[in-house]
């Protein structure tokens, strides 16, 4: 009777563990992957994007938008793309309105109408073509964004300033996009579910970069913030998390 019973309590904590662990490790991550593609697509469509060829009242707002498709069920898309080289530039072309505060890896702005051109890519990537020692702040540890020659700076501009962001994408193999919202890290790997209803602005996910023609993929979008803190992050999945985001303070 007793050997009964001990056999019964292991059998019971064999399926406990078992369904759990099916639940935590299969369903959950499946269930929270769906729901954020869900999350994403609807943002982007919302903010005027959708397949390339859909019907809509948002047609005709595309403005030469190329939709190319899904990548892991993120709409993916672009306005145009850039010889590498040329986008590598813009590494070097700080604007005449804007200083660069490397120790702080902050970027001042002197302007109500802010052109900022990003660039996404690995950090190792980043290191290379800015010769940039990043700080610990800048938490430069796996992909980043780079702007002027700094890694993740904070950006510091004047209050309903319109800011104009071009992001390209020169990583070699990762999709990335930019999006701006008042919600701080940390991000969980699911970002965009976590930011979701509270974006100002946002790209879609940009295809990485053909190194072997020399073409980048770019895509821009503009918004008008109010004094506050914003930031700047990547909602592929595990980026933001990771680190890939800023800080924008808007005085
Ligand atoms: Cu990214």
């Amino acid at each position: 009777m007793k050997r009964v019973l001990v056999i019964l309590i292991i059998g019971i904590i064999a399926v406990v563990g078992i369904v759990t662990y099916t639940y935590a490790n299969i369903y959950l991550p499946n269930y929270y992957s769906q729901q954020s593609v869900a999350y994403y697509n609807g943002q982007l469509s919302m903010m005027g994007y959708g397949p390339q060829g859909s019907q809509g009242m948002m047609g005709g707002m595309m403005g030469g938008y190329r939709m190319m498709g899904y990548h892991e069920g993120y709409a993916y898309g672009y306005l145009g793309s850039t010889s590498i080289p040329q986008a590598v530039q813009a590494i070097r072309s700080v604007q005449p309105y804007a200083r660069v505060f490397p120790q702080n890896d902050t970027i001042v702005f002197y302007s109500t109408q802010i052109n900022l051109v990003v660039l996404s890519m690995g950090h190792q990537r980043a290191f290379n073509l800015t010769n940039y020692t990043a700080p610990l702040s800048a938490h430069a540890q796996d992909n980043v964004f780079v702007i002027d020659g700094l890694i993740n700076p904070t950006l510091i501009m004047p209050g309903r300033s319109v800011l104009n962001i071009e992001l390209i994408n020169l990583d070699a193999g990762d999709f990335h996009n930019l999006a701006i919202t008042p919600v701080p890290p940390p991000y969980p790997y699911y970002s965009m579910m976590y930011i979701r209803m509270n974006v100002m602005g946002m790209t879609p996910m940009i295809p990485y970069a053909n190194y072997n023609d020399g073409q980048a993929y770019e895509s821009s979008f503009s918004v008008s913030l109010q004094p506050g803190t914003y930031y700047y992050v990547c909602e592929y999945p595990g980026h933001a998390e990771m680190g890939m985001y800023g800080e924008i303070v808007v005085t």
